[in-house]
């Protein structure tokens, strides 16, 4: 996993940053978090139940309460953890959320709150970059886990919110394939007139930063024999850096086979909020908790520098 090792390290040097976690009494979420600090990634917010957070910091690395980079707040339940993190980002207590021992619906409602939420303008998309030994480079899906059923419309903040994060990871013009069934516009398949008004949006200057081709089938988008196979003659086919899926169906079903039937590492978060958003499932390895959170911090950075710029 060379490239996550380059997150971390790239990570490290934001030791500043700030991270809430929402329900954070949950095993393998202390396990990410003990791990994060002692790999001196951030200090950490925990909100939850403080006696069973307490117990088991205790339980794997007690000398982690002395340093002073990790504080407990109590809550009576998981929704008033979530609602408490979400707040101390809002507040700007914290740069960073992350989700923890809480159903994903409860923290993204909580996140999209009118009142105290860490809405902006954009839409929020859920970003995963996947790497495994046998990758010839990282690969991002977008998006597995929040927009049900995305428009066009949606899909260009999803791919833009996905531009932003690779572009957070060193890969400044990522190549970007929406994905659908075939490699041929076929106005019966949505997804494949969606990929080629990207491709043409993207041509046009509507798409910045990246360089869209579409429609494509995984294969070709992947790799590059089967995109020669089919004669496709594209910057994009066969070397994309993000897979663009066409719902949240079909992107879940890509992440759990990457994971289960491709051995890959994930990290992953919603990005387009105010603040990015460690989002991992519980079926998720400690190691991907600990990728996820230091995608995140390289996100937060990227996000601050961008706001240095346009202020
Ligand atoms: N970005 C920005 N604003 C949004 C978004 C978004 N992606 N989604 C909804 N909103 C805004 C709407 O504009 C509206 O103002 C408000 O939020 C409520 O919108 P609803 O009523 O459409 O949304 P909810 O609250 O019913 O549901 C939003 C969820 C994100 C909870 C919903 O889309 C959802 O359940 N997504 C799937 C999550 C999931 O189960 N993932 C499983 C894999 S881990």
């Amino acid at each position: 996993m060379k490239f996550f090792e380059t997150i971390l390290n790239e990570a490290r040097q934001q030791s500043h940053v700030v991270i809430a976690v929402a329900a954070a009494e949950d095993q393998e979420v202390i396990e990410a978090v003990l791990t994060a600090l002692q790999q001196q990634l951030g200090r950490f917010i925990l909100y939850g139940n403080q006696e069973k957070i307490k117990k088991a910091i205790l339980q794997y690395a007690p000398e982690l309460f002395q340093d002073g980079r990790v504080q407990i707040f109590h809550s009576l339940s998981n929704e008033y953890a979530a609602k408490a993190a979400v707040r101390a980002v809002h507040l700007r207590e914290a740069t960073v959320l992350m989700k923890g021992n809480v159903p994903t619906a409860t923290l993204l409602k909580e996140v999209l709150n009118k009142e105290y939420g860490l809405r902006t303008e954009n839409l929020l998309s859920h970003v995963a970059l996947f790497d495994a030994p046998h990758f010839s480079k990282p690969i991002i899906v977008t998006d597995a886990a929040m927009n049900i059923a995305p428009g066009l419309t949606e899909k260009v903040q999803i791919l833009q919110n996905a531009v932003e994060v690779a572009r957070g990871i060193g890969i400044s013009i990522p190549k970007v394939a929406p994905i659908a069934a075939v490699e041929v516009v076929n106005p019966n398949m949505q997804a494949t007139m969606d990929a080629a008004a990207l491709t043409q949006m993207n041509r046009r200057g509507q798409i910045k930063n990246c360089i869209v081709d579409g429609p494509l089938a995984l294969d070709n988008a992947v790799s590059m024999e089967a995109a020669r196979h089919k004669g496709i003659a594209s910057e994009v086919a066969g070397d994309a850096d993000i897979l663009l899926m066409p719902g949240i169906e079909e992107g879940n079903i890509l992440y759990k086979s990457l994971i289960y039937f491709g051995q890959a590492s994930v990290a992953g978060l919603i990005d387009g909020a105010k603040a990015p958003v460690v989002f991992t499932s519980r079926s998720d390895s400690a190691k991907s908790k600990l990728y996820s959170i230091a995608l995140a911090i390289c996100a937060a950075k990227r996000a601050a520098n961008k706001r240095i710029w346009e202020e």
